[in-house]
């Protein structure tokens, strides 16, 4: 491999004890995270919203094209106009669109078609899925692995949310068409998350669940 556009990766290797304290705090740390749909109004400054963006922004990317566009949301009429569409949309999700085993998996969440967190949150960060990108002739090309990409890229934000004392709760109002319309996107991004950030409402519920266990979820050929 050729040595030209490349510079030395800056690394330092960890003791096993580093590595091991680093593991287990960032576990313990990403393990204390909820989804919550109870937001408080308090505001939250721009800035924390620039640095989790940043965060998301580091995520790997297919051909490093970084394929992603976060667009947030503050201005109070806006965020009533999408809270106004996505209830319309997710009316019609839940008194019919949505099938009997859906609705059975849904049910311990508490979910439902009243998106008071659209106005509540201070801050709609919605997640755009590029699908296009601008080649250096001025045409349109397509983008790579953009799904896995923006999907790396929201974890990242989650975590940096999370991280700095925030909660966010990863919404997926259906169909999102009118986020392109509504936030004036052009066609070839494809919003694919709305996540409100703010604080937890002081009288914020979780719902009582657990997650899998290590064996549940992996499996080691060794
Ligand atoms: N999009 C709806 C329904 C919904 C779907 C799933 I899968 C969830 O995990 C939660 C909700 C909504 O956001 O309410």
């Amino acid at each position: 491999m050729s040595s030209e556009g490349f510079i030395p990766l800056d690394w330092s290797e960890l003791s096993i004890q580093e590595m091991e304290r680093n593991a287990f705090s960032l576990y313990k740390k990403m393990d204390s995270r909820r989804t919550t749909r109870h937001f408080s109004t308090k505001d939250v400054p721009r800035k924390l919203i620039e640095q989790a963006i940043l965060t998301g922004s580091t995520a790997p990317s297919g051909a490093h094209l970084q394929p992603w566009t976060f667009v947030a949301v503050k201005n109070d009429e806006i965020k009533q106009k999408m809270r106004d569409a996505a209830e319309i949309e997710e009316g019609k999700t839940y008194s019919n669109r949505m099938p009997v085993a859906w609705r059975e998996v849904l049910e311990p969440l508490g979910t439902d078609a009243i998106k008071d967190h659209m106005t509540d949150a201070p801050w709609l960060v919605v997640l755009f899925r590029q699908t296009k990108r601008i080649r250096s002739s001025g045409e349109f090309g397509p983008t790579y692995y953009s799904t896995e990409s923006c999907g790396i890229a929201a974890g990242m934000f989650i975590h940096a949310i999370h991280n700095m004392g925030l909660v966010t709760l990863t919404h997926t109002p259906s169909p999102m068409g009118f986020l392109r319309d509504i936030l004036q996107r052009p066609e070839h991004e494809h919003a694919m998350l709305v996540m409100p950030v703010g604080y937890p409402a002081e009288d914020a519920m979780v719902p009582d669940i657990s997650r899998k266990s290590l064996d549940e979820v992996a499996v080691f050929i060794e």
